[in-house]
């Protein structure tokens, strides 16, 4: 939810701790690469990164940079062509793409007779290409392709320029304080920034927005006066070939340029944001674009014009379009003054219903961005039905790795399979094409980074990022794989015993957070304001839109077509039948679309009030099982690490109790039914 955001300016943290965290490329990264000859021949830009990172990971053993293609042990190819007397896995690779040729980021990894070839059409995909390598190791023999899904691979992050008294310049971060912000400005050091930007793009990411959707006051002036200092980062990026975002306010022309309205029909409306972004592209010639949240939780937006989101988009999208920039506009847009005696609104409708009427009415480069589900980035929550429908209008699908409603990366809570469910749903059943394909505006999601020392605050809340990146470059990818993936990137040269352990506290830990807290996708239960640890009631009686309508004989939001707030309807078949009868509803949606007895019997067998406490109760002991296994990696684990760790899975473990008790609690109180297996109820 929103909170107001008094700009109270404080001194600020250093932004590089003392003993940073180098998460998924260690230094050991460069041992498998090891005293190598390498080769590097192409132009453009990316390729002095490219250089720099070999310089990095072989010089300390022994490895040089040469001229000579035929004595090198890896061979990097941008775009140009290559000699007879190159080792085969560089023929062999150049062949392959001479056949089925590469992407502007794609690259063919190949490895023969002991050389590895890095082959790509741009300076772009080589950079890809290398960091892969050092990430993942050099492959066995034969060849690897790799393509990114979609183009648009983007982080949002939730950045202001000066501090909150309780959230610290990040709004809903749970690392530190902005890498970008400090004290109402661009901080001066932004080396912590460059590192970053590397850790990024060893992942895909090629673009970032770097300040909060809510765009407060200073915040405003990043499109003003404080361009210059934007640029210094966008300069950061561009070596990391990520393209810099920015955030902006829809009153800016009021705001900025003194006009009487910023009504998005009028000639001087269009005029002001033609000026004001062609200024921006004159300082950053390759700025990616805008994001912006208007008419939603006290934004600005075109509703106070009487116009659409489409006309209100139309400016700025005209704006940037010559310069080949793009417009994200967020389609989270509801009612939240809503009165909680009215059961006829259900803010689960707000998004199809605001935007489905638009359908083919933006401009080409507009995209809406949608949340993965129709409320709000819950544990467990339907896909976005908006997703599916707007077939006429580029779609970006937005997640959150910042954990908001997940546990504050205080709580391990692996969020790759809750990102996997939602890019592999299929909107008209098993024939249609996967979510992953349909999002022609491709993937954004929430970054959880700040100034720890660990960049994620939770050491292991990395591989929510790392999951992100590599997702959003395959996204049917399995993402118990990448957790794999991540953990041998991030603790390399260990055996399988400790692989396993931490594969086993993480690859179940999304499944285990949704035990413990709100029960069958009912959602929210969260403290108001902060959305950390139990409270049943807290937004019950809230103007938010959040309910669950418990009482004596049942819970749960009747959202059906035939008896409630009509959103299943929004699905097309065979969801809109599957979620509209409660016999074929997904257990786990059931108090989603549903009010039902706590006596109803859920497929598994159980009735909802005994599957709230034993799933409860279940949570508390997975989470127990999470310490003693994570226990025994002391020595095995780098103390920092392992001791942080140690530290916070005591307060996953007193929180989880936490919900536990008072979730059980709370139902035997209100129905008074007995839990069957007679555990301790308060
Ligand atoms: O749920 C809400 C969060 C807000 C956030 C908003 C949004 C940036 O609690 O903090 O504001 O979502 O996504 O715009």
């Amino acid at each position: 939810m929103a909170t107001s955001h008094p700009t109270t300016t404080t001194t600020t943290a250093p932004a590089s701790p003392t003993v940073e965290h180098p998460a998924w490329l260690p230094a050991e990264a460069g041992r498998h690469l090891g005293g190598e000859r390498v080769h590097i021949a192409g132009t453009g830009p990316l390729l002095e990164t490219v250089r720099a990172e070999f310089d990095r990971a072989i010089a300390a053993y022994g490895g040089c940079i040469v001229d000579d293609v035929a004595t090198a042990g890896i061979v990097v190819i941008a775009g140009a062509g290559t000699s007879a007397d190159a080792p085969s896995a560089v023929r062999d690779a150049i062949d392959a793409t001479a056949t089925d040729s590469l992407s502007d980021e794609g690259y063919l990894l190949s490895s023969r007779d002991g050389v590895t070839a890095v082959v790509a059409a741009t300076d772009r995909g080589a950079l890809y290409g290398v960091l892969d390598l050092l990430r993942s190791g050099r492959p066995a023999n034969g060849m690897r392709r790799e393509e990114p899904a979609h183009g648009i691979r983007m982080l949002d992050h939730w950045d202001n320029l000066t501090k909150h008294p309780v959230m610290g310049t990040v709004e809903r971060g749970y690392a530190g304080d902005s890498i970008f912000f400090a004290d109402g400005d661009v901080r001066a050091d932004l080396d912590r920034v460059a590192r970053y930007a590397r850790l990024l793009a060893s992942i895909g990411i090629n673009r970032v927005a770097i300040n909060n959707v809510n765009v407060h006051q200073t915040a405003t002036e990043l499109l003003a006066g404080k361009l210059p200092d934007v640029a210094r980062i966008a300069d950061v990026f561009r070596p990391w070939g990520i393209r810099l975002h920015l955030s902006v306010n829809f009153a800016s022309p009021t705001i900025l340029g003194g006009l009487e309205s910023a009504d998005p029909v009028l000639p001087e409306v269009f005029e002001w944001w033609r000026v004001a972004t062609d200024r921006v592209y004159a300082a950053i010639p390759d700025f990616g674009g805008y994001v912006v949240k208007a008419d939603s939780e006290g934004q600005p937006g075109p509703f106070s014009y009487g116009r659409t989101h489409a006309e209100g988009a139309a400016p700025l999208a005209a704006a940037l379009e010559p310069h080949g920039g793009i417009l994200n506009w967020r389609a989270f847009v509801y009612n939240h003054h809503q009165d909680w005696r009215d059961r006829s609104t259900d803010r689960a409708r707000a998004a199809y219903d605001h935007f489905l009427p638009l359908d083919g009415e933006f401009a080409d480069n507009v995209a809406v961005q949608v949340k993965y589900g129709p409320m709000d980035f819950q544990v467990r929550e339907p896909i976005s039905p908006i997703i599916g429908a707007m077939t006429q209008t580029r779609v970006a699908v937005e997640l959150q790795v910042t954990q908001e409603y997940t546990g504050h990366q205080k709580h391990v809570c692996y969020l790759g399979p809750l990102w996997s469910e939602v890019l592999n749903f299929r909107f008209g059943g098993d024939a249609s094409p996967p979510v992953a394909d349909i999002a022609t505006g491709g993937f954004v999601a929430v970054s959880n980074v700040g100034t720890s020392e660990f960049w994620t605050g939770h050491p292991l809340a990395q591989a929510n990022l790392y999951a992100f990146g590599r997702l959003s470059w395959h996204p049917l990818a399995d993402s118990i794989a990448v957790l794999d993936e991540w953990i041998r990137a991030t603790f390399p040269g260990r055996d399988s015993t400790t692989h396993d352990a931490i594969h086993s506290i993480m690859a179940g830990s999304w499944a285990s957070y949704e035990k413990y807290t709100a029960p069958l996708g009912v959602g929210f239960m969260v403290n108001p304001g902060n959305h950390y640890g139990p409270s049943v009631d807290g937004y019950e009686y809230t103007p938010w839109g959040t309910y669950h309508f418990a009482d004596r004989d049942g819970i749960g939001v009747d959202r059906t077509v035939s008896t409630g707030t009509g959103f299943a309807g929004q699905y097309p078949s065979p969801w809109r039948e599957r979620f509209e009868s409660l016999a074929d509803c997904p257990d786990e949606l059931v108090l989603f679309f549903h009010h039902v007895a706590y006596g109803h019997v859920l497929h598994s067998g159980s009735t909802v009030i005994q599957h709230i406490y034993d799933t409860h109760w279940a949570g508390v002991e997975d989470v127990a099982r999470m310490q003693e296994t994570w226990a025994g990696l002391a020595g095995v684990i780098d103390a920092q690490t392992h001791e942080r760790v140690t530290a916070l899975l005591v307060e996953q473990a007193r929180s989880a109790r936490e919900w536990c008790d008072q979730i059980r609690t709370y139902f035997f109180r209100k129905s008074g039914i007995a839990d069957a297996t007679g555990r301790p109820i308060y």
